[in-house]
């Protein structure tokens, strides 16, 4: 199974599939440990749910498998191309928004209407994880900023507009994992 992660350069996107491949809590990597570099292209990352599960159950309950996932980052600079990377199997991505810097916000909107018209076309549904990155950076009151990131992408609106798209949304930080958890759930779920 496959899943797009997309979203503009810088807004947290390698670090968060560095997290998302990384099976031992203890060694996820942080932006204080982690140095990234840009993303030329695109990142493809193994996440496999069995090798966590193994540590964690005991040996009976280890013939139940769990998915294989491969996720792979567009870099931002592809962002004019994003849509031919998108193969017909292809119905879920997540989408990665820095809400610490609403000027790129904007710019970005544009990239994630294409997006979601492509994936709104689609005749089965599909999943689309709006992440809401660097929250640690967010010095105002966090839902009073969020409201104001989700008006400058007309999210309400568009939520409403894609009915065949299952959206979900959550707030993340690479430090301290805030949302990881709920971000791999959403990943196990894949079919
Ligand atoms: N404060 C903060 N910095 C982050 C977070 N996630 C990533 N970064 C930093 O943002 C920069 C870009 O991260 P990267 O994962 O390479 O972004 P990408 O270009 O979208 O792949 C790096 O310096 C990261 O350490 C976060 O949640 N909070
Ligand atoms: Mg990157």
């Amino acid at each position: 199974m496959v899943v797009f992660v997309v979203g503009a350069e810088q807004a947290g996107k390698t670090l968060l599939c560095l997290k998302l491949s990384t099976s031992d809590r203890d060694e996820y990597p942080s932006p204080k440990t982690t140095k990234t570099q840009s993303t030329v292209g695109v990142n493809h990352f193994n996440v496999d749910f069995n090798v966590l599960r193994a540590r964690h159950q005991s040996r009976k309950n280890q013939s139940q498998t769990e998915p294989r996932v491969v996720v792979k980052e567009l870099g931002g600079q592809l962002c004019q191309n994003w849509l031919a990377y998108f193969g017909p199997d292809i119905r879920d991505l997540i989408f990665v928004i820095d809400v610490s810097d609403l000027s790129v916000i904007a710019r970005i909107g544009v990239h994630l209407l294409e997006c979601l018209n492509h994936f709104g076309a689609l005749k089965e549904s599909t999943r689309v994880l709006i992440v809401y990155s660097k929250i640690d950076l967010v010095t105002k009151d966090l839902n009073v900023h969020l409201r104001r990131v989700r008006n400058i992408l007309r999210l309400t609106y568009l939520f409403a507009w894609y009915q065949t798209i299952d959206f979900q949304e959550v707030t993340y930080s690479a430090y301290e994992d805030q949302g990881l958890p709920y971000i791999k759930n959403w990943l196990r779920l894949l079919d």
